[in-house]
């Protein structure tokens, strides 16, 4: 038994689990009086007088701290290097960095530009971005702080850690990481996605599809629930997985089961989230008694029946939610895999339905064919669509169709000819359903930037993207494309988690346990970088400038003296009076 317990023991010595929290530096073990770096990110000279030293604590002198004197040292920050055998990766497997700051009340001058960084080597991976310096909190006390930062890949063997600012004291202890168990704290929105795209101020929107009602992962009319929570918290956009298509939502004809929609539209009304309806139109999860077949009119209905369905269904769904979902997928996935010889020059302009009740059952020329350019379940569709909600934007949706190539063409050309045949139809839905490494970036601009000189807006309606090592690039690469193309709307990822993902190649952001993955700071930075761009730049003046102005109101109140002259950038949005000269900050 003895023997067993001592087994025990030395079993959980080393297997131990990974702690939750991991000491980097409380400076106990160094003589007062020893020296760190200090080290300026651009490289210039760090200002003489400047340092950073191991002292005795200014409230308790049992206690050893870093105490940090700056002088004219902006970008300069302590270097630490990391523990022997703790890499930069060790370092990157927690996510926030956490740490007791003291100010005493004392201060040198500028100090109140505070803002604090986290460089691993020359990579940053934290920076607090706010568009005016964040208050730290009260002088003269001990604070705890906690960063969630952003994993980089690098060798370094070293860490930078303070608080960026020309002049400043300040006294750091225990420093360490932590492992949240999430990866980030969504309870504070500034380490959430759908913060930095409301900040843009764009209208653009970041969604997810909230998983279908079987999964029993989601709870919409629960607030507290952690799925719920992840959900609303990230993204200001929703879209059913599935229970908005039209076997579940008429499973028998005429009988509408709107719960899942009225608890989904609700839940986005109670956070502030647009919806998007998904699907109306589709050939598959059809019910039996539509057709029990993907790509044939089953039942031999008549056209005329089936435009009534069709009819019936998009009118009573639609007007049901008029004015509280913002957009549909009217029309879904109608095009052929195979487009057939595009190329030819006679063929240019064409597109190639795929068979389905819809289009084999409407409409006398609607016989499928390579030939047949017709579609007049679509027009209907959209047609129907358009009366119930004059209001509603209205999407075609498909895939293959993202990068290039014959189906991104005949989508290209069935877009153009409704456009051409007047309509109602306000943009085209990219899947983007990507294996890892396929996808084409510019092939994907080329698409966006296709429409829009339709006048037509791009949603990307469905994204995940296969895992592997390149998988948080990929994210951010589209989230990139996202904010940069005007006319890129919205950006819906397709499930929450991995575990409930159609797919098994852990295609998103939340692992099982929804812990953000790379891929979600991936994107969550693609997101950020785009708010700090639209910070406009105060205008370059040729004449020599010192680096510190004093800042008005246009009232002509001082607001600022001695600020750093960049700084301004970051004041709240207005117009400020700086050298003389109106300067906007966006
Ligand atoms: O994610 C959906 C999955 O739960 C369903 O079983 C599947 C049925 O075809 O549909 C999935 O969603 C699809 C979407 O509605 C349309 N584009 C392709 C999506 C992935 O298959």
């Amino acid at each position: 038994m003895k023997k067993i317990c001592f087994l025990a023991v030395l079993l959980s010595l080393f297997t131990a689990l990974p702690a939750e929290e991991y000491l980097l530096y409380d400076f106990e073990n160094y003589e007062i009086g020893t020296k760190f770096n200090l080290k300026n990110v651009p490289g210039r000279p760090v200002g003489e007088g400047s340092y950073a030293v191991v002292a005795a604590d200014p409230t308790d002198s049992n206690n050893k701290v870093l105490h940090v004197l700056l002088v004219n040292s902006w970008d300069t920050y302590p270097e630490y290097p990391l523990p022997d055998g703790f890499t930069a990766a060790d370092f990157c497997t927690y996510q926030s960095v956490a740490f007791s700051l003291y100010r005493p009340q004392v201060l040198p001058k500028n100090n109140d530009y505070m803002q604090t960084a986290v460089w691993l080597g020359d990579k940053k991976v934290y920076q607090e971005e706010h568009p005016n310096y964040p208050d730290q909190g009260p002088r003269d006390t001990w604070l705890e702080k906690r960063y969630a930062f952003t994993p980089v890949e690098t060798e370094a063997s070293n860490f930078l850690l303070g608080l960026h600012s020309d002049n400043m004291e300040y006294y750091l202890d225990n420093i360490r990481l932590v492992r949240a168990e999430k990866g980030y704290d969504y309870t504070d929105e500034t380490q959430t996605l759908r913060y930095y795209v409301e900040k843009c101020g764009n209208g653009k929107h970041i969604g997810v599809a909230t998983p279908s009602s079987w999964k029993n992962v989601i709870d919409l009319n629960n607030d507290l629930h952690d799925m719920s929570q992840t959900v609303f918290r990230n993204f200001n956009m929703v879209v059913a997985e599935d229970n908005m298509k039209f076997a579940y939502i008429e499973p028998s004809q005429g009988n509408f089961e709107f719960g899942y929609t009225d608890a989904l539209v609700a839940f986005a009304e109670r956070h502030g989230m647009e919806v998007r309806g998904h699907t109306l139109c589709w050939h598959k999860q059809l019910p039996d008694w539509v057709t029990t077949s993907e790509d044939r009119n089953s039942h031999n209905y008549s056209s005329d029946s089936l435009l009534s369905i069709l009819r019936n269904h998009i009118t009573t769904i639609v007007s049901r939610y008029k004015g509280q979902i913002a957009e549909w997928d009217v029309v879904n996935e109608c095009l052929a895999d195979d487009q057939g010889n595009l190329r030819n020059p006679a063929n240019k302009d064409k597109y190639f339905l795929r068979p389905s009740v819809w289009s084999k059952g409407i409409g006398a020329k609607l016989e499928w064919s390579y030939d047949n350019t017709g579609g007049d379940f679509i027009d209907s569709a959209f047609f129907y669509a358009h009366r119930a909600d004059p209001d509603a934007k209205l999407f075609l949706n498909d895939y293959g169709v993202e990068c290039g190539g014959r189906k991104a063409d005949a989508y290209y050309n069935l877009a153009k000819h409704l456009i051409e045949k007047k309509i109602p139809i306000h943009g085209v839905g990219l899947q983007c359903h990507f294996d890892a490494g396929v996808l084409d970036s510019a092939g994907l601009v080329r698409q966006i930037q296709r429409f829009q000189e339709l006048g037509l807006e791009v949603v990307i309606t469905e994204l995940d993207i296969a895992s592997s090592g390149k998988q948080a690039d990929e994210f951010r690469t589209i989230a990139n494309i996202f904010m940069e193309q005007e006319n890129c709307s919205n950006m819906v990822l397709w499930g929450v988690s991995d575990r409930d993902s159609w797919r098994n190649s852990s295609p998103l952001l939340f692992d099982a346990d929804l812990a953000a993955k790379p891929a979600f700071f991936a994107v969550r930075d693609a997101l950020k970088r785009q708010y700090v761009l639209s910070v406009a730049p105060v205008p370059n003046d040729a004449r020599p400038q010192s680096p510190y102005v004093d800042v008005y109101n246009l009232a002509g109140q001082k607001i600022a003296s001695g600020m750093r002259r960049e700084s301004v950038n970051f004041l709240p949005t207005g117009i400020y009076i700086v050298d003389g000269e109106k300067v906007m900050v966006r």
